[in-house]
């Protein structure tokens, strides 16, 4: 207990602080004032092995190179640690470990702003330049940044040293606990445990890109764009912020808008907010509803005349809610996706370019018209992929598995609506994005679940002027869920003939079709099935059909689809099959290394159920094509 204590009180004071809040944090992306360098590669680091967790805090290991405080690993950035090595100990650790490099920063910079920008640490993250501390940030999963010009040395060779704590508490987004076992007859001293409250392993790690960029003095902090469609006219409202010119100086811009191919489709205008009608727009669609022109992306041009340029791709495009139905500039669309995880072997979140490419394909070969982020934000390199191969994207916060009455805590909810504020900065200018989900299977069934909820949902409203959808993973029943009410799509999430009444098809279609009515008859909004599958262990085959093999999952699949297709003219919107690929899970019972609901396996190779996917997606591409 008094380990628990030390552990967790070192810990909660970082809850409170959070980064990116109200600023803006832009991608990182060159242009001709700009520079942007990259971080990512082979970093020295350390566990913190000691009992307590934080010895390293007493040694201060951030005042010298990690290598003077001991023994140091190599450790790619970006990628989970967890599974690089061949230690136990480091796979399954929990507490602080620390990285660190050098760097240098050029002397053609001195006059410049200088960013250092993490895409995404899991979970808190420390930061030092030359020992000082320059930011700390709490939540996996999306970005952070901070100035660091008075810090960096421009003659000289410079150090950053992070110190990442996957530590989950009943209020960390998501929630955890900690588990102590004192009896030393049956465990070793301070023996502890992370319990989690969801059905995914807790890669750690600088999991994302790490970039050192340089802008002028005066630059651009923020961009909003909204769009809407007018005839044939594409009306594009957009704002932009100031940074690093102080109160009351003169901020001048130029800003034009230009095509795929960087021509100038606009009148110039100088306002930092304004609207400007492009006449015969091309509208940012699904590959599935406009498959010769998907995912059109155009691109505001924002040029402060004292010398910043920033280029922020944008889509034109609406969506929109009936009691029935789902619309995309105006179309009725339906989504034929899968739900899916970013992990993948040996790197486990880290995230890379071939993996977003290879799944991208993969998609396409299923006829996927979209997904959802499960259950966190995804890298912004394969977010701009969904926004120019045109998949729509629920973009999901980290919030799985708020269950447990301490985890509605107004802490708690103040963190979560920090994090939805940071995955709204990060992700409102992007025309993938067609629906917000706060949360997956809270307890939405009790009052506490309604407040907190109702108050997120509300929050999150307010956050994006452009009024996406917003909605949540739902598991509990029509008849006691009280959140529902609240969200513009009800998300359910449904395993009959699974976690009930396992190995039963044939009870699925009349289950299924009696829940979906109720839903539909008590609220009267579009319905999403957001989550059904079955563990399937490829080349492991039963006939009849017997659970874990191949065909038990194309059985129950087929079961699930007769029952969409009753109700895809009514006001079923769409299905999410979960899930895309196989994906590594907490060491238990029912997992056989990992969950196996993929319809890939964890290398992105088909089982039998993805041939069936596919030959049901693709002949729905042609249900809402549009020409
Ligand atoms: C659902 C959860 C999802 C799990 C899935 C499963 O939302 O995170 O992976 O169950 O058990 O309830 O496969």
């Amino acid at each position: 207990m008094a380990g628990r204590c030390r552990l967790l009180r070192f810990l909660l004071p970082l809850v409170l602080w959070h980064g990116g809040l109200g600023k803006g944090i832009l991608y990182p992306r060159d242009s001709e004032s700009r520079v942007v360098k990259t971080l990512d590669g082979m970093w020295n680091f350390r566990a913190d092995n000691s009992s307590t967790r934080n010895q390293s805090f007493v040694d201060e290991w951030w005042t010298k190179p990690l290598s003077q405080t001991g023994d140091v690993i190599p450790m790619p950035v970006p990628s989970s640690y967890n599974d690089i090595t061949t230690d136990k100990s480091l796979r399954d650790f929990v507490g602080w470990v620390w990285y660190d490099r050098h760097f240098y920063v050029s002397k053609m910079w001195q006059d410049k702003r200088v960013m250092l920008r993490f895409g995404s640490v899991n979970y808190y993250a420390m930061v030092w330049i030359n020992g000082q501390q320059v930011m700390s940030h709490e939540g996996g999963h999306l970005p952070f940044e901070c100035e660091v010009n008075s810090v960096v040395s421009f003659s000289a060779v410079n150090r950053v040293t992070v110190a990442v704590n996957n530590t989950l508490t009943p209020i960390t987004i998501p929630p955890g606990t900690i588990h102590f076992d004192s009896d030393t007859k049956r465990y070793p001293a301070g023996y502890f445990v992370q319990n989690l409250q969801m059905d995914f392993f807790n890669y750690a790690g600088i999991q994302r890109s790490v970039h050192l960029y340089a802008t002028q003095q005066a630059y651009v902090d923020d961009i909003t764009i909204i769009t809407t469609i007018q005839g044939t006219n594409g009306v594009v409202s957009y704002s932009v912020t100031e940074g690093g010119t102080g109160q009351g100086s003169a901020f001048t811009v130029i800003v034009i808008i230009q095509d795929r191919d960087g021509n100038t489709v606009s009148s110039v205008s100088t306002r930092l907010q304004d609207t400007i009608v492009i006449p015969d727009a091309r509208l940012w669609w699904p590959w599935t509803m406009k498959p010769d022109d998907p995912g059109y992306m155009y691109t505001l041009r924002v040029n402060v005349v004292s010398g910043d340029v920033y280029y922020q791709p944008f889509g034109i495009r609406t969506v929109r809610v009936s009691n029935t139905q789902f619309f995309i500039n105006d179309q009725p669309f339906y989504l034929h996706g899968v739900g899916r995880h970013e992990d993948v072997e040996i790197r486990g979140r880290g995230s890379d370019d071939a993996t977003i490419a290879r799944d991208f394909y993969m998609k396409k070969w299923l006829g996927v018209n979209g997904f959802r982020t499960a259950v966190y934000p995804f890298a912004e390199e394969l977010m701009d992929q969904a926004d120019r191969q045109g998949f729509v994207v629920v973009d999901e916060t980290p919030g799985v598995g708020i269950t447990q009455p301490d985890n509605f805590s107004p802490v708690g909810l103040s963190h979560h609506k920090a994090v939805m504020g940071e995955l709204y900065q990060r992700d409102k200018n992007r025309p993938s994005v067609i629906m917000w989900s706060i949360a997956n299977e809270p307890t939405s069934n009790t009052a506490q679940g309604e407040a907190y909820f109702k108050d997120l949902i509300a929050h999150t409203r307010d956050l994006d002027e452009s009024k996406r959808p917003i909605t949540f993973f739902c598991n509990k029943d029509y008849d006691t869920d009280r959140v529902a009410q609240f969200v513009d799509v009800i998300l359910i999430n449904r395993y009959l003939g699974w976690y009930s009444d396992v190995g039963h098809t044939e009870v699925i279609q009349l289950q299924l079709s009696d829940d979906l009515e109720n839903w539909h008859a008590k609220f009267n909004k579009p319905l999403v099935v957001s989550e059904y599958g079955a563990d399937t262990l490829p080349g492991l085959h039963r006939e009849p059909s017997f659970i874990f093999t191949e065909e038990y999952q194309t059985d129950f699949m087929k079961e699930y689809f007769r029952t969409f297709d009753k109700y895809r003219s009514q006001f079923l919107v769409g299905e999410m099959i979960w899930c895309f690929a196989d994906f590594i899970t907490a060491q238990q019972l029912n997992r056989v290394v990992g969950n196996h609901k993929g319809v890939l396996t964890r290398e992105r190779q088909p089982k039998a159920s993805a041939h069936l996917l596919r030959e049901r997606y693709l002949s729905l591409v042609n249900s809402t094509r549009t020409n």
